[in-house]
Order: structure tokens, then C-alpha cells, then sequence
């Protein structure tokens, strides 16, 4: 599946694009778009080029969740469903090779809210708004929302919007951490690709054992925790970026990393 239909990708000068691709519909979620967006989240796995992962909509939106003229009929099995066909997509996300950043265009409503919150980092355009937009139509927050947004902005503010639907503005979500920057519409992708070099540049591994780490804590004991960093610790000495950056650092250059 190379010709997508309901999305666009490209991987350029080590950062690969995925932008969800329905503008009328604001990118709204299919089946076959979630379908898609897995894919192109393992076309990145898979190339030794791709250093780091936008995720974007095309058009005003960013993406206003599950597409509601075209929802699972009621009584079909939605749990059995979109554990097959949505979740996957987002554990993609979340377990991707490379770091990972949502420069978030627009609205980001529902599962799109969600699917932001998948990814390391958000850059936000400041025409952007981030709805929790469930209670609006009688549901609770799904596709990891109620796991993923009370980390960021802590409880209160998560159930507040979740409960109320309240938008949260580009410049709040910044206040709030939500977001690492706030930028002109029109510098979003340029400013994305910008603030992403560093990671470029950086030990793509352990990078990628950081952000397992910090998922780790949520669950670990101290000691486990602390256990863990020295397992990966020990595994990452052993590779070529950990001995390529302490020799960097003693020759007084920059380090070039190559692990994947
Ligand atoms: O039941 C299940 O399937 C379970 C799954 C749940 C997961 C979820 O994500 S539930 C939450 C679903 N999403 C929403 O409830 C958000 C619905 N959309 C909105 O509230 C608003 O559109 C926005 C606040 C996102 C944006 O408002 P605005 O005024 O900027 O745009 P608009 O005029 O409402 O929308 C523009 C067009 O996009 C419009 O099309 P039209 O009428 O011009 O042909 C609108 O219908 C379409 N659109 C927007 N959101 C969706 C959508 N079409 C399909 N599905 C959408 N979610």
C-alpha cells in the first residue's frame, strides 16, 4: 500500500511527513484512513533515512476525530473493531522508531485531539484549538485521551475540558505544556522541521529508549525504574553512538550518530 488515499507522505532530508488528507471533512477518521496512517507509521520504521516523524493535517483542520457521517452502525462491535483498525495506528505512533511531532494546523477535536497526544511533541499553529469534543455527543474521550491528556496537563485541566468541551486555544495549550511552541500558521511546517534537528542529529536509539523509559516510570517502582535505565544503559554502550558521542566529546568535535 504505497498509493494512499486518505493521506500524504513523504520523506524528506531525514524527516518523513505524514499529513491526514480529507480537508472537507476537517481530515476526519476512517477506517481506511487509520489504516493508511499505520502504514506510512512502518514505512518510517523501515527506512534508514527517516531521522524524525511529522504528523499534520491538510487544509484548516487538523483533524475533528471520528468521522461522524460515516460511524460504525450501533450494536456493531466497536470495541472489537477499532482495537483492530484505530488502535494500532496510535500504538504505532506511539512506539515509533523516531521521535514524533504533531504540528497540530487547526482544530484538533475527538480521537484527533488523541491522535496529537500519540506523538512526543506538539507544535501548535495559532489558529489551532484542541477539543475534547466526546461529551458533546454523549461519549467519553477514546483512542488514549483519558491516558495520554492528564499526564500532560494534569487532572483537573484534563477532566475540565473533557467534561466541559471547552476549547483549549493555541496560546493555553502552551501555558499549560501541552504544546512546545506556538507559531504563524504559515511557519508551522518550517518551524516543525526546525525545532526537530537536534533530534535529527541526535542517537536515534536512544532517543527511543528515553521516550521507553518515560513510559516505563508510569508504571515501575523507583527501583525497577532505576534498574531498567542501566539495562538499556548497558545495551547502548555497546553500540556505535555511545561510542562515537564519548569520543566526540573527548576530540572536541560534534558526534555523528548512526544507529537506527
Ligand atoms: O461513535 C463512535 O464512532 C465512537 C468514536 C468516537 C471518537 C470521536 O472522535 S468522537 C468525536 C467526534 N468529533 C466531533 O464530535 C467533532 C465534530 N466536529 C465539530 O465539532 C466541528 O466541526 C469542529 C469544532 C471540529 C470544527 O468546527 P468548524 O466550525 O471550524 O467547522 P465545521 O463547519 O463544523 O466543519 C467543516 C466541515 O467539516 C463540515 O462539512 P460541511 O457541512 O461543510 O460539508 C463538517 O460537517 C465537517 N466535519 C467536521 N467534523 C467532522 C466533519 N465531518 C465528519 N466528521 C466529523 N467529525
Amino acid at each position: 500500500m504505497s498509493d494512499y488515499s486518505q493521506i500524504r507522505f513523504e520523506i524528506r532530508e531525514r524527516i518523513a511527513t505524514i499529513t491526514l488528507n480529507r480537508p472537507d471533512a476537517l481530515n476526519a477518521l476512517t477506517l481506511d484512513l487509520m489504516a493508511e496512517l499505520k502504514h506510512a507509521v512502518e514505512q518510517v520504521n523501515q527506512d534508514s533515512q527517516a531521522r524524525a516523524l511529522i504528523l499534520t493535517g491538510a487544509g484548516r483542520g487538523f483533524c475533528s476525530g471520528q468521522d461522524l457521517k460515516n460511524r460504525l452502525p450501533e450494536g456493531a462491535d466497536l470495541v472489537g473493531t477499532l482495537m483492530e483498525a484505530y488502535y494500532p495506528a496510535v500504538e504505532a505512533l506511539r512506539q515509533c522508531r523516531v521521535p514524533t511531532l504533531a504540528a497540530v494546523n487547526g482544530v484538533a477535536a475527538g480521537a484527533g485531539f488523541s491522535l496529537a497526544l500519540a506523538c512526543d511533541f506538539i507544535i501548535a499553529a495559532q489558529s489551532a484549538r484542541f477539543i475534547q469534543a466526546f461529551s458533546r455527543i454523549g461519549l467519553v474521550p477514546d483512542l488514549g485521551s483519558t491516558y495520554a491528556l492528564p499526564r500532560a496537563i494534569g487532572r483537573s485541566r484534563a477532566l475540565r475540558v473533557m467534561m466541559t468541551g471547552e476549547p483549549i486555544s493555541a496560546s493555553t495549550a502552551q501555558d499549560w505544556g501541552l504544546t512546545v511552541q506556538t507559531v504563524e500558521t504559515e511557519q508551522l511546517l518550517d518551524t516543525a522541521r526546525q525545532w526537530l534537528q537536534p533530534l535529527v542529529n541526535g542517537p536515534t536509539q536512544a532517543l527511543r529508549k528515553t521516550r521507553e523509559l518515560v513510559n516505563a516510570s508510569e508504571e515501575n517502582s523507583f527501583e525497577a525504574q532505576c534498574r531498567l535505565e542501566l539495562e538499556l544503559q548497558q545495551m547502548l554502550r555497546a553500540q556505535h553512538d555511545a561510542k562515537e558521542g564519548g569520543a566526540a566529546f573527548l576530540e572536541k568535535r560534534q558526534p555523528v550518530f548512526k544507529d537506527l
